[in-house]
């Protein structure tokens, strides 16, 4: 793609935004950023963006900067179907995510991983199977490292390894990963892709540019990942946690087994991973699955997942305080992934829950609570409807908190020695931190500080 001299607008100014533009700008393109925040501090922005080239504007986005626009690059955060964006597509200007926009531009082999839970985990483990085998692996995307900000040192030969959102999945045409996974899909931002036939379309499109030469690594029993297996473009390898596979990987009592070729090896025994969790056990199985179909030796592979710490923020130990474990599970940002949390919980715990309404329902989260939760504390926009939500489910020790700092004081003052305090909020942070990490880092500090 040549986009030199051209110009290109990108819209959103956050991690992805700034790695969009310093990627279209080593490339030559006259870029300017948009922001619908009109408090956008444009100075401390094009800082990072280190160029003096780049243009930004904030608030409103004035009409006349539409003419001589080639190319609009999203990034993940933003709705795609708004009048703004609309407006480019009727004047035939391609609208390219930030994935796409990595893509054109990287070389190297990709593999893909999206689901709606497990995936920062199982890129994690993805990425460092690659890079203790190759010595070198991008791990890129969702997890936090924006694919554009790689992509200018991605050579040829570079492995790729992109944990992929839906948000990014809704704006990619020819993102052609060589190896794809889909851990899961259960409802999840429900809010931006309206209906969950389009939340799955988005997820399955990580493999619609695959061809019968590239892998897709499958739940089996998930049902809609089982049933995707029948129009997947390219050659399917199932992982179970529930039954044996003819082909495939699967978990039968404590081991798993991997099936190829009408045989069935035992390859390892969970004991021997450090992640805890039947949920994790599905992330190695993927993560093996992935790795071997991209060329690993199995050996080498099984080194790497013993090796393999939990990631931060995913039902992370964080210290005992009084007798009181604390468990920082941020990344529980919707109700199933926060029914992972509570599931690894294996005593009383006093649940820190609440923040940015997805449109989620909470019934399944509360049902899993099965006598282990003696508190749950609410905060942000969801409390009133997640504490309607339990009493109609006959959980009544629910307490509202103004603050998180709040919410953190009375979970200290109820827990008792031996039990477990866990923040697993079944929802987004937005409304009250930048981001689900900045909840978690600050989860930890109140923990370090109550010593
Ligand atoms: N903005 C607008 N209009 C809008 C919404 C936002 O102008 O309607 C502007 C905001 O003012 C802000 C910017 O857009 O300046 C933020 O852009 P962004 O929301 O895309 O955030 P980034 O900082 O670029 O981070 C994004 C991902 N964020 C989201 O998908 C919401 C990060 O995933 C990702 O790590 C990062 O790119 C690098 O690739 C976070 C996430 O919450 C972790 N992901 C969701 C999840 O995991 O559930 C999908």
């Amino acid at each position: 793609m040549d986009i030199r001299g051209k110009k290109v607008v990108v819209m959103g100014a956050g991690k992805s935004g700034v790695a969009a533009a310093r990627l279209l700008l080593y490339h030559g393109a006259d870029v300017v950023i948009y922001d619908e925040n009109e408090n956008l501090d444009k100075a401390a922005l094009l800082e990072k963006v280190g160029d003096t080239a780049c243009r930004c504007i904030a608030g409103a986005w004035p009409e006349a900067e539409m003419k001589g626009v080639s190319l609009l690059v999203m990034s993940p955060g933003i709705p795609v179907d708004t009048p703004f964006v609309e407006s480019f597509r009727a004047n035939n200007i391609p609208v390219y995510g930030e994935i796409e926009l990595a893509y054109t531009f990287a070389k190297g082999p990709v593999i893909a991983i999206t689901g709606t839970n497990g995936k920062t985990t199982t890129t994690a483990l993805t990425g460092k199977i690659a890079e203790d085998y190759f010595g070198k692996a991008f791990v890129v995307g969702n997890i936090g490292n924006p694919y554009t900000e790689a992509a200018i040192s991605i050579g040829e030969k570079d492995v790729v390894v992109a944990e992929v959102s839906s948000f990014q999945l809704e704006t990619i045409h020819r993102f052609h990963p060589k190896v794809s996974a889909i851990l899961n899909i259960t409802p999840d931002h429900l809010n931006r892709h309206h209906t969950m036939e389009n939340y799955i379309a988005c997820k399955e499109a990580v493999a619609q540019n695959q061809t019968p030469e590239d892998l897709c690594v499958l739940n089996y029993e998930d049902e809609t990942t089982r049933a995707f297996a029948k129009k997947c473009p390219a050659k399917v390898c199932f992982f179970s946690s529930a039954r044996e596979l003819e082909e495939g990987l699967y978990l039968k009592e404590d081991d798993i087994y991997l099936a190829e070729n009408g045989t069935s090896q035992k390859i390892m025994n969970i004991h021997e991973m450090k992640l805890l969790g039947i949920h994790n056990v599905e992330n190695v199985m993927a993560a093996i699955a992935m790795t071997r179909g991209f060329g690993i030796p199995l050996e080498s592979i099984l080194k790497s997942v013993k090796e393999f710490n939990a990631v931060e923020h995913r039902i992370e130990y964080v210290d005992t305080v009084d007798g009181v474990d604390y468990y920082n599970d941020s990344k529980g940002t919707n109700p199933d992934a926060a029914i992972k949390g509570i599931q690894a919980m294996n005593r009383k715990t006093v649940l820190i829950g609440g923040g940015y309404d997805k449109d989620s329902t909470y019934d399944e989260w509360i049902e899993s609570f099965e006598g282990k939760v003696t508190y749950l504390i609410l905060i942000g926009q969801t409390r009133e409807k997640i504490e309607a939500c339990a009493k109609a489910h006959g959980f009544t020790s629910t307490i509202l908190a103004d603050s998180f700092e709040e919410a953190m004081e009375i979970a200290k003052e109820k827990a008792l020695p031996g039990e477990a305090v866990l923040l697993s909020p079944a929802c987004a942070s937005w409304g009250m931190f930048p981001n689900y990490e900045v909840r978690g880092q600050r989860f930890k500090e109140l923990v370090r500080a109550m010593k």
